[in-house]
């Protein structure tokens, strides 16, 4: 079953317009660690949770659970056993090599940003659908899709004039226990959502330039 598109197409001047303001918007997206208490009202995660779900996936399975958390017991659950996992990580599991890579973004085993951010966005990937009468369906392109769902999802964030970060605690078998995701859902990553703290601070370093990120055709 098809039906019409629904699409508007705009004056070429516009198009340019709109592609150089949204390009300045997203440029001036960070990461911080650094998150206030302030609450957000659950509209807004819920806005930026149904942006996400507009994302394509593969044979349109949507194969994306997003759980947002702000009850604070929770978080201080999360928090300490995000903080165990990575104490070993720091301590141990990491390579010198990969400890090198994380010096200058100032990352250690600490994870306040999950008990300071009100709302943490956990999101899972569901590696198959379970039926109702138990079957399992296959689902295509999990990672792609549900990494895309993400990449969506930081934007509505950042539209909305809010902060996140992609934290990725490794291990992250401690989030399906703690939230009581079921057998078909694997955590994929976690976003501390909030307001950055007023003297929220960001690593100096700078994206690549189109030169370095292009190809044009064999060029
Ligand atoms: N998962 C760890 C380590 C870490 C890894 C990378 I690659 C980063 O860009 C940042 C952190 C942590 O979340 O601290």
């Amino acid at each position: 079953m098809f039906e019409p598109l629904r699409y508007t197409r705009l004056p070429a001047s516009e198009m340019l317009q709109r592609g150089q303001a949204y390009y300045a918007e997203m440029d001036s997206r960070r990461t911080t660690r650094h998150f206030s208490t302030e609450k957000v009202p659950r509209e807004l995660i819920e806005l930026a949770i149904r942006t996400a779900g507009t994302a394509p996936s593969g044979a349109h399975r949507q194969p994306w659970r997003f759980v947002a958390v702000d009850d604070p017991a929770l978080k201080a659950k999360m928090r300490a056993a995000a903080e165990a996992e990575e104490y070993e990580n720091y301590h141990g599991r990491m390579p010198p090599e990969w400890l090198e890579a994380l010096a200058p973004l100032g990352t250690d085993e600490m994870k306040a940003h999950i008990t300071d951010a009100p709302w943490v966005i956990v999101v899972f990937k569901q590696v198959f659908e379970l039926l109702p009468d138990g079957r399992r369906l296959k689902n295509y392109y999990v990672d792609e899709s549900v990494g895309i769902a993400c990449g969506m999802l930081i934007a509505a964030i950042h539209h909305m004039g809010l902060c996140t970060l992609t934290h990725t605690p490794s291990p992250m078998g401690f989030l399906s226990e703690l939230l009581g995701r079921p057998d078909n859902e694997r955590p994929y990553l976690l976003m501390p959502v909030g307001f950055p703290s007023s003297d929220a601070q960001v690593p100096a370093i700078r994206r690549k330039p189109l030169e370095m990120i292009v190809q044009w055709n064999l060029g």
